[in-house]
């Protein structure tokens, strides 16, 4: 990035990604003493009055959206503009992360100034979409980890998962799922209870939970939390069940933010607003749009064969009544799913992420894509780095496996970027 190069950045909140996870952001941050102004630049909230539905021309209802503004490095009056589009949890200011840092000098704003969009994960897809239908507001965009292609049946997600554990750690959470499909039928509420799981009265929700919580590990970069005890568990005759329910307890609920009330449909049937509506706005998007049903593969799944799509389409008919369904094939005629008709995207995935067959699979060179291949590469490590935790929001990528390979893709981002913002100055903004 070039030096002088000022600008602003605006960020504002969607919908969020993984069913498990959208209390990531949100829960850590109290709890470890730090405060808001060491990892935000600003948490001063602004609000403008949004359309409730753009899809209908007779409803001119709004509602406040609120939305973030950082203008001490903008350069008056043409600066470039930085909006980064909020997901997957709370969006409670502007980060301190990798794109203020890495982008960083002075100035002011006028009507005119080149826009660049960034997103991570349903952002990042929101992020390549709005390039795609809006190429003369925008000079380009960022899509990191971004699921652009609808999915019905999405069973390379377990897949993977099955492939970012090694060999020994995916026999020893097949065994324990194994395990845990026994102990339902033994005695339900006390395997229910090692997990604090016992309001969950359909069997497949739970193992819903149980599923999502090996997600989480190699989602966002921490399998050795899970796949260490585990191993070592079953190499040592160990109780895996146990083990892994500690795991589930000890990292993924009280410290990534995990919680069982999300997966309780009678929970996601409430439709007061709380906090906690994220998760049923969250699947309105998939019931309705976008599927991305986890479905276990028929042959060696890690989670268990009850989530399969039955499972997925009873629980939209149980949150949303008779008849949704998602129509993804309007969804990705509509978008272009994988074969997305635009240009100047930079698409990124995480070698570990089990999203990154939803992303776009080619690179040429009006879209380019770019692998992170690494041993804690998740979801969306080019802008938030690895480990991802609540504590980690600023995207260092000293702790990833191979620091370097995250750096070089970063080089190439920043490159992109000052190369699509020069050739969109001014009043003509390049579309092509
Ligand atoms: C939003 O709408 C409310 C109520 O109609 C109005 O009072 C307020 O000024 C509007 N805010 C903005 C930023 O336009
Ligand atoms: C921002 O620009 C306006 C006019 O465009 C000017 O009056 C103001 O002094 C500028 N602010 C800064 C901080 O440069
Ligand atoms: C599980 O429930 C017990 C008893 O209610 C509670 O003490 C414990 O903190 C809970 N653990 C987690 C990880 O939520
Ligand atoms: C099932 O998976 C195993 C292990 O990966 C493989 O050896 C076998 O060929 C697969 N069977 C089918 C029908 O795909
Ligand atoms: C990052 O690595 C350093 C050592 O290189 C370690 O002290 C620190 O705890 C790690 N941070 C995380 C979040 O894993
Ligand atoms: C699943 C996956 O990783 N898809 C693509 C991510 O980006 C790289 C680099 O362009 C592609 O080679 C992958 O196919």
């Amino acid at each position: 990035m070039s030096s002088d190069l000022g600008f602003i950045l605006i960020t504002t909140v969607t919908a969020f990604l993984s069913y498990s996870t959208s209390a990531l952001l949100h829960s850590g941050s109290a709890s470890h003493g730090v405060s808001p102004r060491d990892y935000y630049l600003t948490t001063d909230a602004h609000w403008f009055n949004q359309t409730l539905d753009h899809y209908s021309p007779h409803d001119h209802r709004k509602f406040r959206q609120r939305y973030y503004e950082y203008l001490d490095n903008f350069r008056a009056p043409d600066g470039p503009v930085f909006m980064i589009i909020c997901g997957e949890g709370p969006c409670s200011g502007i980060a301190k992360d990798y794109i203020s840092e890495a982008l960083n000098v002075k100035l002011n704003r006028s009507s005119d100034n080149p826009w660049f969009f960034f997103g991570v994960s349903y952002p990042g897809a929101l992020s390549a979409w709005f390039r795609l239908k809006f190429p003369h507001l925008t000079c380009g965009s960022l899509a990191s980890s971004a699921v652009v292609h609808a999915v019905y049946e999405f069973s390379a997600f377990d897949q993977q998962i099955g492939e970012s554990a090694d060999q020994e750690c995916k026999a020893a959470l097949q065994e324990t799922n194994k395990l845990l499909e026994i102990g339902l039928k033994v005695n339900r509420k006390a395997v229910k209870a090692l997990f604090n799981a016992t309001e969950l009265h359909v069997d497949a929700d739970f193992l819903y939970l149980t599923a999502d919580a090996a997600v989480m590990a190699f989602q966002y970069g921490n399998s050795d939390k899970l796949c260490v005890p585990l191993v070592e568990a079953k190499e040592n005759g160990g109780d895996l069940v146990e083990t892994y329910s500690k795991y589930v307890r000890d990292h993924c609920m009280k410290v990534w933010g995990l919680h069982v009330r999300p997966y309780n449909r009678k929970h996601l049937r409430n439709t007061v607003v709380t906090a906690d509506s994220t998760y049923r706005i969250w699947w309105f998007q998939v019931c309705t749009e976008l599927a991305y049903f986890q479905v276990a593969p028929a042959n060696n799944s890690v989670r268990s064969q009850q989530i399969n799509t039955e499972y997925h389409l009873n629980l939209c008919k149980s949150l949303f009544g008779k008849g949704t369904y998602p129509d993804v094939e309007a969804t990705n005629l509509y978008y272009g799913g994988h074969k997305i008709a635009a240009t100047k995207i930079i698409f990124t995935n995480g070698s570990q992420d089990p999203w990154r067959h939803a992303s776009k699979q080619t690179s040429s060179p009006e879209l380019p894509s770019y692998i992170m291949d690494c041993h804690n590469c998740g979801h969306g490590t080019d802008l938030r780095g690895c480990p991802q935790s609540p504590m980690v929001i600023e995207g260092k990528s000293n702790n990833c496996s191979s620091p370097d390979v995250v750096n070089k893709v970063r080089q190439q981002m920043v490159e992109h970027i000052d190369l699509w913002l020069s050739e969109c100055r001014g009043s003509t903004r390049s579309s092509k």
